[in-house]
């Protein structure tokens, strides 16, 4: 007779009020397991993660959420290694957020993060946390935003979201934080940066980075022509010039000038109403993204409607004229005289 096989640790399910009290106590276990949950495409996961964030978005709100973006190597994990240490140092809880789209092909991006991460992750007022950006560019936009409330929730008062400043996801980070952060480096051209001035245009501060050893003079005159490229940029923030800072994240150098540079924009927009007419803007957005969400899943959720779409897509996919398919889509459903 074989033995009896041990049974596979599993960790117990844990149930609204145990994730509630537990983001409530600004416990970090817990707040993984409930980014987890929220990140989970299980159906009664969605619907428990739905609830959880239904309880919890009165107590969300009150952190100051700060986008950071630039091109891979430009340095923004070791600024966020070294400025999340200098904010716990002041006395803030500090929550990093990154998205970064090699890491749901490879692992080997998230455990170089980590390890950039390294004194930040051994403090008990930080957390962090990669974001896979697998699937479509608005479950990055949902699962982050999601994230970000969870994390406020659980009383952390700034949070960082990284982001990889090539492609569509720094646009979608840009409607989810209050600043954000371009981070460059001297030396390498607008191409070579992936910097598009699209990026440029949407940043409230650059700041270049690796102004340290040899480096330091060309920092400085990158600086200078930076200055002047961002001139002829609108601010995305009314009433706000957009600054160049430089900055060494490796040495450590320029951390403060960062941080003061935030705080000024929160002081200043704050007052000028700035600040929560751009919040009011992304929870409008986030209200429009629910329900265009919610009426495809209603309608989805009709008898036939699944395989009548299904076959739709099918026969476009087959030569089919897209408008066509979309009449046959809604066929008899538009009984309202205004459209007949
Ligand atoms: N010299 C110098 N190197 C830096 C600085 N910041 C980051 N690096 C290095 O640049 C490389 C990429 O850094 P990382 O933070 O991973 O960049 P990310 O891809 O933008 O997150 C690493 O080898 C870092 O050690 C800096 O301020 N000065
Ligand atoms: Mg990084």
């Amino acid at each position: 007779m074989s033995e009896p096989q041990p049974t596979p640790f599993r960790r117990r399910p844990l149930e609204l009020a145990d994730y509630l009290r537990g983001i409530r106590a600004g416990d970090r276990a817990v707040l993984a397991r409930a980014v987890t949950l929220i990140e989970s495409h299980a159906p009664r996961h969605q619907v428990l993660a739905q609830q959880l964030l239904k309880e919890l978005l009165p107590e969300t709100g009150k952190s100051l959420r700060i986008g950071i973006t630039g091109f891979p190597g430009a340095g923004k994990s070791t600024l966020i290694e070294n400025f999340g240490c200098y904010l716990v140092d002041q006395g803030h809880r500090v929550a990093v957020l990154a998205i970064d789209p090699s890491s749901s092909l490879s692992h080997g991006s998230i455990l170089g993060d980590k390890t950039r991460m390294e004194r930040l992750s051994q403090l008990e007022q930080s957390f962090i946390r990669p974001s896979p950006s697998s699937g479509a560019l608005g479950g990055v936009a949902r699962k982050t935003r999601e994230s970000i409330l969870l994390c406020e929730a659980a009383g952390f008062d700034v949070i960082l979201v990284e982001t990889v400043g090539v492609g569509q996801n720094e646009i979608t980070v840009r409607g989810l934080t209050d600043f954000f952060l371009l981070v460059l480096i001297a030396g390498a051209g607008d191409e070579l940066q992936g910097i598009k001035r699209g990026v440029m245009e949407m940043a409230d501060a650059l700041l270049v980075n690796k102004a340290d050893g040899e480096n330091l003079t060309r920092s400085e005159r990158a600086k200078r022509e930076f200055e002047i490229t961002s001139k002829y940029i609108s601010p995305y923030t009314s009433d706000w010039k957009v600054p160049v800072l430089t900055a060494s994240a490796l040495e450590n150098k320029g951390i403060d000038t960062l941080w003061q540079t935030i705080q000024q924009f929160a002081e200043q927009t704050r007052s000028s109403g700035v600040f929560e007419a751009e919040r009011q803007r992304q929870r409008l957005d986030w209200f429009e993204q629910l329900f265009n969400e919610s009426l495809r899943a209603r309608w989805l959720m009709q008898p036939g409607h699944q395989q009548r779409f299904e076959q739709l897509q099918h026969d476009v996919a087959e030569g089919a004229l897209v408008m066509d398919a979309l009449d046959k889509l809604f066929e008899g459903e538009t009984d309202d005289p205004a459209f007949t």
